[in-house]
């Protein structure tokens, strides 16, 4: 069976305390009412949280995320992060390639193909984000775009090592805006990059892996969106800064 996920993006939102008590709500919450050892809650919080963040979560049933990382291990890099800095605070889980990096900073297919490789030669786990634009959903090419995306940064792995990344697909036209894909958008999606990563790897591996659908998920719609047969749960920006919305998600597997 593919582990679900609900993974918190906090963006770059709460100051130190604020997350703090956000922080213990939600660990609090999904200790006490969270039984599906199957499902994996997970917060992506600022850097500057991450080291007390990760004792904070010890021995609960949530784990910390960065939400960005620099590929190469040290270096004249000013103002950057590392994994294996990310590793030595506790860090388990990296989100990269998140349409708001690529579209800020200038992140391209290849320098994320080069996070990926860092991630896991560290032993940790890539949230590899991808998704498409409203224009070219309206001019028809998403399916190719997103496929593409998934050619260009991950397909250089071998079966073993893809086995361990977690694929989001967060279609632009749906982050922060309110409007969330439809259950069938995002169904149709996702099948179509797990026919696409079986092409490539095999039907086996490719249902192995589990895909997270990103873009305005909530406690409204969780239930549905986590359905999908090809749904592995949800990457959440808005949502996870409200505890008990966010908790309800983690809840809403089938
Ligand atoms: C998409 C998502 C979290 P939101 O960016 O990564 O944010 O749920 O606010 O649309």
């Amino acid at each position: 069976m593919r582990k679900k996920y609900a993974a918190g993006n906090w963006k770059m939102n709460k100051t130190f305390e604020e997350g703090q008590i956000l922080l213990s709500e939600v660990v609090n919450m999904v200790n006490d009412e969270m039984n599906n050892p199957n499902v994996h809650v997970i917060l992506g919080v600022p850097f500057p949280y991450l080291s007390s963040f990760t004792k904070l979560v010890n021995s609960s049933k949530v784990s910390i995320a960065a939400q960005n990382c620099h590929p190469k291990p040290s270096g004249a890099y000013t103002g950057e992060v590392s994994v294996q800095m990310l590793k030595s605070v506790g860090v388990k889980y990296v989100i990269i390639g998140h349409s708001e990096r690529r579209e800020y900073f200038g992140e391209s297919d290849a320098f994320i193909a080069e996070k990926v490789d860092a991630i896991l030669a560290e032993g940790l786990t890539p949230i590899f984000c991808c998704g498409e634009t409203l224009a070219q959903r309206e001019a028809g090419i998403h399916f190719d775009f997103v496929c593409g995306q998934l050619t260009n940064s991950l397909f250089h792995l071998s079966a073993e090592a893809l086995q361990k990344v977690v694929i989001a697909y967060e279609p632009i036209w749906a982050i922060g805006t309110g409007v969330t894909a439809s259950s069938a958008q995002a169904q149709e999606m996702h099948k179509i990059l797990r026919d696409h990563l079986a092409s490539k790897y095999g039907q086996t591996v490719a249902d192995e892996i589990s895909i997270l659908y990103g873009g305005s998920v909530g406690a409204g719609n969780a239930v549905e969106l986590f359905s999908q047969p090809d749904v592995d749960g949800g990457l959440v920006g808005g949502a996870s800064l409200k505890s008990r919305d966010f908790t309800d998600i983690s809840k809403s597997f089938p």
